[in-house]
């Protein structure tokens, strides 16, 4: 965990908006760290975002996430857009580390390609599937200037709705034959997703998926935006050009219905609450198991001797200022 000074994090920050991919890398690192002097960095970082429109790619692990970010990729490029692309990684819970497999396979086709920029965050075990520094690291990709910020995230219940947070649009992703898709489809990812893609389009029962989840919008009431339901197949790229444009589509009636801005708000709400989080829970936490105070608190409750709002009442009095 390395701390970067005042003038280390104001030099980072100069490097960032000068366009320098290694002081973006290493910015990251420091954020993902939680190295002091983050903070500041951050502070500048926030302040100086340039609007990138930001894409959140979810869906069950599997379904083929990875190979159509980088298809889309490949897309956005070549219509001249630059592009930051962030691969939420469920960590493992012995070593908290990213599992290797993407960070090594994705972006080996974009490796020399200046306009792209692929990093994988871990989650560290933070609840939902994203991290917990998500909407940090897009301030800092944003802060650097790409055109569009991809992220991929795995679909594991409440990291759904986390992403949708962060990101303009979701593209929600299936594939034909997995019973457990339409179960989580049940579950609230029809409520998330601003367009579908059934991938694997090359494997039988493509077709009934998608008729499927067009079934089930034609039963929700109708609002603004009628989420498309496409078809790719990832792996040789077919369905890319009509996936991106659709993307493409839905940024242009954000803008036009005037509900960009709503959604930057909202975002900057679940940033705010990270950040009040860290603030107090992560506070309290980390200055009572500090002195003891923790313990002796799980003590109370162990024993029976108070209840947890008393508890969490007594750690906030005494921790908290
Ligand atoms: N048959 C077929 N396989 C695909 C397609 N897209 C991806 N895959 C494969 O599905 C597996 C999982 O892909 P990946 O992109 O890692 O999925 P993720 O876990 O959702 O990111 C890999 O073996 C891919 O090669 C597709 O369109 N058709
Ligand atoms: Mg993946």
């Amino acid at each position: 965990m390395g701390d970067i000074a005042a003038k280390g994090a104001h030099e980072l920050f100069q490097g960032i908006v000068q366009g320098s991919r290694p002081h973006l890398s290493r910015a990251i690192s420091h954020v993902e760290n939680g190295a002091r002097g983050a903070a500041e960095l951050l502070s500048h970082a926030y302040k100086a975002r340039k609007g990138a429109l930001i894409t959140g790619i979810t869906g069950s692990p599997g379904v083929g996430k990875s190979t159509l970010v980088d298809g889309i990729v490949r897309e956005l490029r070549k219509a001249g857009h630059t592009v930051g692309v962030l691969a939420v990684d469920p960590s493992s819970p012995f070593t908290g580390g990213a599992i290797l497999g993407d960070r090594v396979r994705m972006g080996q086709g974009h490796a020399l390609d200046e306009g792209v920029f692929f990093r994988s965050l871990a989650t560290r075990g933070h609840l939902g599937g994203l991290s917990r520094h998500t909407g940090d690291v897009i301030a800092l990709l944003d802060a650097f200037g790409f055109d569009h910020i991809v992220v991929e995230t795995v679909g594991a219940g409440q990291s759904e709705v986390d992403i949708m947070r962060y990101a303009h649009t979701v593209v929600v992703v299936l594939a034909p034959g997995l019973g457990d898709d339409m179960q989580a489809i049940k579950a609230g990812i029809l409520e998330i997703g601003d367009i579908f893609c059934v991938n694997k389009a090359d494997l039988p029962g493509a077709e009934r998926t998608r008729r499927d989840i067009e079934m089930m919008l034609d039963m929700k009431e109708p609002a603004g935006w009628r989420p498309p339901v496409t078809q790719a197949i990832a792996v040789n790229g077919q369905g890319l050009p009509e996936l991106v444009s659709e993307i493409f589509r839905h940024q242009s009636y954000l803008v036009a219905s005037d509900t960009l801005k709503e959604k930057n708000r909202w975002s900057y709400k679940a940033v705010l609450e990270e950040y009040l989080r860290l603030l107090t829970v992560g506070k309290v936490l980390e200055l009572a198991s500090r002195d003891g105070g923790l313990d002796a608190a799980l003590d109370d409750l162990m024993q029976g001797k108070a209840g947890p709002m008393e508890v969490a009442l007594k750690l906030l009095q005494k921790y908290w200022a």
